[in-house]
């Protein structure tokens, strides 16, 4: 089955609708902001069926993990890399995973499913045209700002930008494979100013690609934790911690596919301007699509073979 239920946020009803753009969609075509594929091919296809998608006048926003999990990475990335200036990308930890599992930095385990990439004719094409993605994805008309996992509480969009600017020019250089033997969630946990090399870019790697949790000094807690254990700090989602530097910017993201149903709590975001589209399409839910222009959602229900432990 099909279903498609317009105008209406992904199962989020705490997290206040985007801005109403108004922007025109007609003449010169729609932008669609779509979240985590993770390999499945099949449903984007035909989510792409269900916005009527035109690659000669629209335009493909993807929250990042376009592979891993699902059954057709590949296909995918070819389709998505064809896309040329239509389609807008971040990255997210799984296609960083993909770009260490190519550098050898380290091995499949047995929930990944992208030895057909590494495989394949055109592998080199498709590792260069991914590492060359973005962090962070800003487009001024529109107003938003996409990122795959989120943004420590101390970064407003200045400093996000350049924060993602440092580790993308690393991914850019011929030396990037160096990259992947110093990433993974260890600390550093707080951002400081002057943290430098590796430890560095960790951090901001961690930030882009696996935040959820943090406490209200910006201390990471990637694997959500703190929040229950006694005595410790109080971690929140992200996006509801107080005085975050990047409230009022309108942010896409991705990563979170279970944020229903553990990361709102019941502290009310309010008009906190976020908008979640992982809503679980690697996971049996469904597969979300936010056209920018004028704020309306499409959905389509997920039929992929993906493995059942699939999530973020
Ligand atoms: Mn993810």
């Amino acid at each position: 089955m099909t279903g498609s239920m317009p105008n209406e946020a992904p199962g989020h009803a705490l997290v206040a609708l985007p801005l109403a753009q108004g922007l025109p969609v007609d003449e010169v075509g729609a932008t669609y902001a779509i979240g985590d594929v993770q390999g499945c091919f099949d449903d984007l296809l035909r989510l792409l069926d269900r916005i009527d998608f035109d690659p000669s006048v629209d335009r493909l926003w993807f929250t990042g993990d376009l592979v891993n999990r699902g059954p057709n990475s590949l296909g995918l990335l070819r389709f998505v890399r064809g896309l040329g200036h239509a389609a807008v990308c971040v990255l997210g930890n799984h296609d960083l995973h993909l770009l260490a599992a190519a550098s050898g930095a380290l091995t499949f385990g047995k929930k990944d499913t992208l030895a057909s990439i590494l495989e394949a004719h055109d592998r080199e094409e498709l590792l260069f045209w991914l590492r060359h993605q973005p962090l962070l994805y800003h487009d001024e008309r529109l107003g938003f700002t996409m990122v795959h996992a989120g943004l420590p509480p101390q970064w407003d969009l200045a400093t996000a930008k350049a924060r993602a600017a440092e580790l993308e020019s690393l991914l850019q250089n011929p030396a990037y494979e160096d990259l992947f033997l110093h990433l993974g969630p260890r600390k550093p946990w707080r951002w400081r100013d002057d943290l430098a090399g590796w430890d560095r870019l960790r951090y901001i790697a961690n930030c882009f690609t696996q935040l959820r949790w943090c406490d209200a000094e910006g201390r990471l807690d990637l694997d959500g934790e703190r929040r229950k254990r006694k005595g410790a700090r109080r971690s929140r989602p992200w996006f509801q911690v107080p005085g975050r530097a990047s409230q009022g910017v309108p942010i896409l993201f991705g990563h979170w596919a279970r944020l229903d149903r553990e990361g709102l709590g019941r502290t009310g975001p309010g008009k906190l301007l976020v908008h979640p589209l992982d809503t679980g399409c690697a996971n049996r839910g469904r597969f979300t699509a936010l056209r920018l222009e004028d704020s309306r959602y499409y959905h389509v229900r997920c039929r992929n073979e993906a493995l059942p432990w699939a999530e973020g």
